[in-house]
């Protein structure tokens, strides 16, 4: 499992949307938490979490 700081969410529709890119980028077991603004989930290599957190950041979120 792979954990990433997402800074931004607020609300529900953050944590879907954060959800979502994660996804769709690649990334499996996907659960975010708007309380501790991570999001954890699992990837196959080191370029998908990349290309995950770049996803995040194309939704609106920063990763830092
Ligand atoms: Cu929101």
């Amino acid at each position: 499992m792979t954990t990433i700081k997402v800074q931004g969410m607020s609300c529900e529709h953050c944590r879907r949307a954060v959800t979502e890119a994660v996804r769709d980028a690649g990334g499996s077991d996907v659960s975010v938490s708007l309380e501790a603004g991570e999001a954890t989930f699992t990837a196959a290599t080191p370029e998908t979490v990349e290309k995950i957190k770049n996803a995040v950041r194309d939704a609106g979120y920063t990763v830092p």
